[in-house]
């Protein structure tokens, strides 16, 4: 059996994070010294060898595939009989890992989901805020479920769930995707409100073709 952090691997997936993986990582071992740390990395930096360097299981996907299927990889690889994502980016609250994990490992919940929008953060520009909100709103509606954030890069999917979880991760704005697959899997899905800090480093995502896709996604999960 063994502790709770000893059940848990912490995902992330990297392009190019060496300002902020050292703090990361460091973090998550500060909170969660026995888990195990997975990072799919796609950069030509030097962030793999510093996460080697910090312990970390380092998966290489090279050249980078974009978001999705690095998440895909992330998910699938994992040991423990939990899996918490985050971004390396220093935005998510670690300190919200293990009592994820609980909900998932004690509370029998498959999916825990950690919503940055109850109020607006700080380090989201309105626009995206907005959107987001009425992205929600739209799968609220189409799956008769109270939805607040689509996109949570930190989460906490039970092993096992992806695998019963069908959809194309190439493409932007895969969060979308999982979250809503299961729900229409029928899966035990808990909603966290968590804070959100402005990131370390340039964001990637692109806002036009991810709100693109996420319509695309919220669609496909309901319809397809
Ligand atoms: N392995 C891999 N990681 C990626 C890729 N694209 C983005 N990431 C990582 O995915 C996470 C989310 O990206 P980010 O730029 O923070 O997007 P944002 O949170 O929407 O602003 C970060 O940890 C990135 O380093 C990719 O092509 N491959
Ligand atoms: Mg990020």
């Amino acid at each position: 059996m063994g502790s709770i952090a000893s059940r848990i691997t912490v995902a992330m997936i990297t392009l190019n994070e060496e300002l902020a993986v050292g703090k990361v990582i460091g973090d998550i071992r500060r909170v969660a010294p026995e888990a195990e740390i997975l990072v799919v990395d796609s950069s030509s930096d030097r962030t793999p060898d510093l996460a080697e360097s910090l312990g970390a299981r380092v998966v290489r996907q090279f050249p980078p595939r974009g978001y999705g299927p690095a998440m895909d990889r992330a998910l699938r690889e994992g040991r423990g009989d939990v899996t918490v994502t985050l971004d390396c980016d220093d935005t998510y609250p670690v300190e919200f890992i293990e009592p994820m994990a609980r909900l998932v490992l004690e509370d029998g919940f498959d999916l825990v989901d950690g919503s940055r929008l109850a109020t607006k953060p700080a380090a989201m520009p309105l626009f995206n805020y907005l959107a987001n909100r009425a992205f929600a709103m739209l799968a609220s509606m189409l799956f008769m479920r109270r939805v607040t954030d689509l996109h949570s890069g930190m989460r906490a999917y039970r092993r096992g769930l992806i695998d019963r979880l069908d959809y194309d991760p190439r493409g932007a704005a895969l969060p979308v995707e999982l979250l809503l697959r299961a729900i229409r899997a029928g899966a035990r899905i808990k909603v966290v409100a968590i804070p959100y800090r402005p990131r370390i480093g340039e964001s990637t995502m692109r806002p036009l073709q991810s709100a693109w896709w996420t319509l695309k996604r919220i669609w496909a999960s309901r319809f397809a």
